[in-house]
């Protein structure tokens, strides 16, 4: 491909010796700070280096709602740029080296040459992502009235196909998982029969279950409500806990933060699902009101501070079995969405180090003393703590950008692309 702009290096090393002094600087307080509770920022630093957050692929379009989409200049035109943002943001956090397809939005010509397109830009395939929520042109069967779980086993059939394609295209790009979300329910009262819908999703999906790798993992991702607005086949963790666990143990929920009523303790929920061995993993974004995939962190960043509190607990704990996969999934319609998923996966990054830093032996005793507001205290002391230092040294020592967001504006990647990618046609910037 001509003229494809990259962000290089040595870019980005010289825009990272602009920010040096500053960064000794704060990393020197930073030190001196945890030094007095005898902690080594220097063993944070790795940990933020461990972390891993998957992009979606639709997330680098622009998206938008059912007004309107407001497109941005330069939005990748088809896969291969897409994965070509998707290393521009990798190259300045790089904590995003995995991106999670959705077929048919993303179905390649050929999967040896979309796998040997990502590897030449140092990025791997996390989850297949299914899509029976619209139809697509010359399908036989509408999904209007569901998937999954239609009443038409023709329909259902067609359905599980399609998710077995994904498996076989994921299998050949080294994906080792498939999300299902179905957007299945119903507009009326009477509409649906519960108990026959999730029957036949519930059939529907050990045929799907039955063709997944044995190394691979089956997501199941529950959503409250949208597109069905009434009911909604797999709605809440508790009906996705209760299929995960009829399928198997290959089978696991997923967490979306936005697919919970507002004030869901979105961190219980998760602390239940990794006491039952369930937890699968998460897409990350934000949310004010319903599924608003808003940018993660950008609304609640306590909340998110929360969850992460419960997954390093039971990283510290070694719960067996537990490996949760981390992606974002949230729709940008008014920023650059490079730069949203860059903030974004920063966000994760803080999350995690900052519920790293929580004192858990100072935390169990102020619980066993019911000592409610100590142990609030030793939460939001983590919570509090600016660990920006912490993370810019983990992204320069992996080769990235101290602050990404300058280095990206200072690059000119949006105008590059810009020119190259003209004639800008509709893509698939859905929401899921
Ligand atoms: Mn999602």
């Amino acid at each position: 491909m001509a003229n494809n702009f990259v962000i290089d290096e040595e870019f980005i090393a010289s825009q990272n010796s602009l920010k040096a002094d500053e960064l000794a600087e704060d990393l020197e307080y930073l030190g001196r700070r945890l030094a007095r509770r005898g902690l080594d920022p220097r063993s944070f630093v790795e940990r933020a280096k461990s972390l891993r957050v998957a992009v979606p692929s639709w997330g680098v379009g622009t998206g938008g709602t059912r007004f309107a989409r407001f497109a941005g200049a330069g939005e990748p035109r088809n896969v291969y740029e897409k994965l070509d943002d998707c290393a521009a943001i990798n190259s300045l956090v790089r904590s995003t080296s995995a991106v999670s397809l959705h077929i048919p939005w993303d179905k390649p010509e050929s999967a040896e040459t979309l796998k040997n397109y990502a590897t030449a830009r140092g990025l791997t395939f996390d989850a297949m992502n299914s899509n029976t929520f619209q139809d697509q042109p010359g399908q036989a069967h509408s999904y209007k009235f569901g998937s999954l779980s239609h009443m038409d086993p023709a329909t259902r059939r067609q359905a599980v196909d399609h998710n077995l394609e994904c498996i076989e295209l994921g299998k050949a790009i080294g994906s080792k998982a498939l999300t299902v979300w179905v957007g299945d329910g119903s507009n009326f009262a009477g509409q649906s029969n519960f108990r026959v819908a999730l029957e036949n999703y519930l059939g529907s999906m050990r045929e799907i279950y039955a063709a997944v790798p044995d190394d691979w993992k089956l997501f199941i991702e529950h959503k409250m409500f949208e597109p069905a607005f009434y009911s909604t086949v797999i709605s809440d963790w508790g009906t996705n806990y209760y299929c995960a666990r009829e399928l198997g143990p290959k089978a696991y929920c997923l967490v979306d933060l936005g697919h919970h009523a507002p004030n869901v303790n979105i961190e219980q929920v998760v602390s239940r699902l990794i006491q039952f061995g369930k937890l699968g993993g998460f897409h990350f974004n934000d949310s004010k009101y319903g599924d608003d995939d808003l940018d993660t962190g950008s609304v609640k960043p306590f909340q998110l501070f929360l969850i992460f509190n419960e997954l390093v607990d039971a990283e510290v704990s070694k719960v067996p079995g537990f490996d949760p996969a981390y992606m974002l999934d949230q729709s940008h319609n008014v920023t650059d969405p490079i730069e949203s998923l860059m903030s974004s996966a920063v966000e994760v990054s803080r999350a995690y180090v900052q519920a790293l830093l929580v004192d858990r032996e100072g935390l169990a005793e102020a619980q066993r003393k019911g000592d409610a507001l100590l142990a609030h205290s030793i939460l939001k002391e983590a919570f509090t703590t600016d660990v920006s230092a912490i993370l810019a040294t983990a992204r320069i020592e992996l080769g990235g950008a101290a602050d990404p967001l300058s280095c990206y504006r200072a690059s000119g990647y949006r105008n590059e692309k810009a020119r190259e990618r003209p004639a800008s046609s509709v893509i698939s910037a859905g929401i899921v």
